[in-house]
């Protein structure tokens, strides 16, 4: 377990990015997409003043060594804590060229890891952040892989999105515990590809059964908009969840041992919806720039106001980059 103290008077902030696949390419200076990244990010430090920056997997695509080290170099330079998850892209060549990213990002001042076993994945580990000498939030990063086998199904695919595994839910349990035993009763789950309780979610808060196109970023921070019992539910629905398909039965352990609150995930590039289901927020991160396929508007970073409590508030932060398409 990695601690983080703060002892100033405001809230500890998080501020996460997510889904930022750029190429090496893409950080030549002049590059549209490159430059959303960075506006995007400098206008977040600069309105946040985060004190710990993660990213929730898809830097960039395995074996793209120029991106991964450009990456690093980039987000070094704002003498910020920052740390992240990796996606289905970053393990899309499988572990290899991951270890190497993550050999390569420890040499980085401002770099926050841990490696772990390496069965359980590249990127599984708590941070312990301190509020002013009280224990208050664990942040858990957790590794969702990239596709696994998966028998025929309807649609004729025999692959489908990976998960958690039992051995990273039990991993999870002992986390917890620890936790728990250093006084620390709240924490926040950050990983790629979405839990299966996502879909759960989706199907009680919203009155669609599947994306509605046609909803704004107004429709969901109003309490009409949404189910019975979800309406403080926000962000938009805009693109058909993709996870695996069946139920690892992470919901069911999070409820049963009460310490998480909160769990954000990427992977889905134009949703962004935030779901308190079961006693845990489900949250889809802002996507971060516009990298791989986007929707110019659902641009910025989340951003989690922390006091000695644990998570007060979730938010997202909207940053405009017209300019750049
Ligand atoms: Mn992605």
């Amino acid at each position: 377990m990695i601690k983080l103290t703060d002892n100033s008077e405001g809230n500890f902030r998080l501020l996460n990015l997510t889904d930022t696949q750029l190429t090496a390419g893409e950080w030549e200076e002049g590059n549209p997409t490159g430059m959303s990244f960075r506006e995007t990010t400098e206008t977040l430090i600069e309105r946040v003043s985060p004190n710990l920056i993660t990213i929730s997997g898809d830097l960039s695509y395995a074996g793209d060594f120029v991106s991964y080290r450009k990456y690093a170099d980039y987000m070094d330079s704002f003498k910020i804590p920052w740390t992240c998850c990796f996606g289905n892209h970053d393990n899309q060549d499988g572990d290899e060229p991951v270890r190497q990213v993550v050999d390569e990002y420890m040499k980085h001042k401002y770099f926050v890891f841990e490696k772990c076993e390496p069965s359980l994945g590249n990127s599984n580990f708590v941070i312990l952040i301190e509020k002013n000498g009280k224990s208050s939030e664990g942040v858990i990063l957790m590794d969702t892989h990239d596709q696994v086998p998966y028998r025929l199904s309807l649609s004729g695919q025999n692959r489908a999105w990976a998960g958690l595994t039992k051995e990273q839910l039990d991993w999870y349990e002992k986390r917890i515990e620890e936790l728990e035993k250093a006084g620390c009763h709240d924490s926040t789950v950050i990983l790629h590809i979405p839990i299966h309780a996502y879909f759960e979610a989706a199907k009680a808060a919203f009155r669609t059964d599947g994306p509605d196109k046609s909803m704004t970023i107004e429709d969901g921070d109003s309490a009409e908009y949404w189910n019975k019992g979800y309406e403080d539910s926000f962000g938009v629905y805009h693109e058909v969840l993709s996870g695996y398909p069946e139920d690892e039965g992470a919901l069911a352990l999070m409820s049963r041992l009460g310490n998480t609150k909160n769990v954000i995930c990427g992977h889905d590039h134009m949703n962004n919806w935030a779901v308190k289901f079961k006693g845990v927020r489900l949250i889809f991160a802002l996507k971060t720039g516009l990298g791989s396929y986007h929707e110019p508007a659902l641009n910025g970073g989340t951003v989690f106001e922390i006091d000695e409590n644990g998570v007060k508030s979730v938010r997202h932060e909207y940053v405009d980059i017209s300019k750049y398409l």
